[in-house]
């Protein structure tokens, strides 16, 4: 049963969307209050540490994963809008059930990014990104496989000292707070990347980055580009939201010694190098726009970058 939610319907509907897909954007609102509240009383229902399971990414599913990731794919499914599905915690494309075989959109998650600050009250996130079918086949990974300069609207919610939304679209990305009913309210409109000299770096990867990564981050700390500071939560969706708003650069450089890239492209970093362009920020993989990159597969993991364009071009001068 969807919330009553006059100001989140008034501002989607006035960004000319249409209306199943603004039935996919309030169930995400609804799903992600519903998420907000069940993380803040974790720790007494006794949704804290592991399921004892391992997912798709090899990694030991928290509790509050497979709640959340089970809780968006029930929701969406419901709202009958919603064509396919893919998440980070599920190896194959979700098939909605009951089978929404008509509906037109496809949507993709992280379920809850940053799972390893659960246990200790740090702030979390759902990240997601809307696309059209390209083909009436539920079979068909094409459908999942897109460029994520295809999406329609990306977005994601931080479960922080407050639980704010990011909804963006070309037309505009604004924030949202929910009240104590679960109603999403607008507190910024029209955002831009903030212009803050901040880098967001896991640097213990230190002697795995490549020279050219290395030289780049010693030039933002020497002083010579401005003072830069640090800052590094170690969850992508609070490390993004804090850099769209303060400014600066976010990097998880692919690891130089195997070739591997952390995040994953289609749940992680397309939705977030939407959000990018559409703020004046820009993403890459360090050569190619992420945007761009054809996913090969539903878990391919890519170095990132993400954040502001001055970073971005300080880099290509390293
Ligand atoms: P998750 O989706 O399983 O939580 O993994 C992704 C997280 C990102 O949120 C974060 O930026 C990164 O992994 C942190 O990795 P590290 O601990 O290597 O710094
Ligand atoms: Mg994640």
């Amino acid at each position: 049963m969807i919330k009553n939610n006059e100001e989140l319907n008034s501002y989607l509907t006035n960004q000319n969307l249409n209306e199943d897909l603004i039935l996919v954007l309030k169930t995400i609102s609804d799903s992600c209050f519903e998420i907000s509240e069940t993380i803040r009383s974790s720790g007494i229902n006794n949704l804290i540490g592991k399921t004892g399971e391992i997912n798709v990414q090899g990694e030991k599913v928290e509790k509050l994963d497979e709640y959340a990731n089970n809780l968006l794919i029930r929701n969406l499914s419901h709202s009958g809008k919603v064509f396919l599905m893919g998440s980070e915690e599920i190896e194959s494309a979700i098939i909605p059930n009951p089978n929404n075989i008509d509906s037109e959109y496809v949507v993709v998650f992280d379920p809850l990014d940053g799972s390893s600050n659960i246990d200790v009250s740090v702030t979390i996130g759902t990240i997601f990104a809307i696309y059209k079918k390209i083909n009436n086949d539920q079979n068909d990974l094409e459908n999942l496989l897109q460029k994520g300069k295809n999406a329609i609207v990306a977005g994601y919610t931080v479960y922080g000292s407050s639980t704010v939304m990011c909804l963006s679209s070309s037309v505009d990305t604004s924030l949202f707070s929910f009240d104590k009913n679960g109603r999403a309210l607008r507190t910024h409109s029209n955002i831009k990347h903030g212009n803050s000299n901040i880098y967001s770096v896991n640097e213990s990867n230190w002697n795995n980055f490549t020279e050219k990564d290395k030289s780049w981050i010693k030039k933002l700390k020497s002083g010579t580009e401005g003072e830069y500071t640090a800052r590094y939560v170690g969850s992508l969706v609070s490390d993004f939201h804090r850099n769209l708003i303060k400014g600066g650069v976010f990097a998880y450089p692919y690891d130089s010694i195997t070739g591997e890239g952390r995040l994953r492209l289609i749940y992680e970093c397309n939705p977030l190098s939407f959000i990018a362009k559409n703020t004046n920020g820009d993403a890459s993989d360090g050569e190619r726009k992420i945007l761009e990159i054809k996913p090969s597969n539903l878990h391919q993991r890519v170095g990132f970058y993400v954040g502001s364009k001055k970073e971005m071009e300080i880099r290509k001068k390293s």
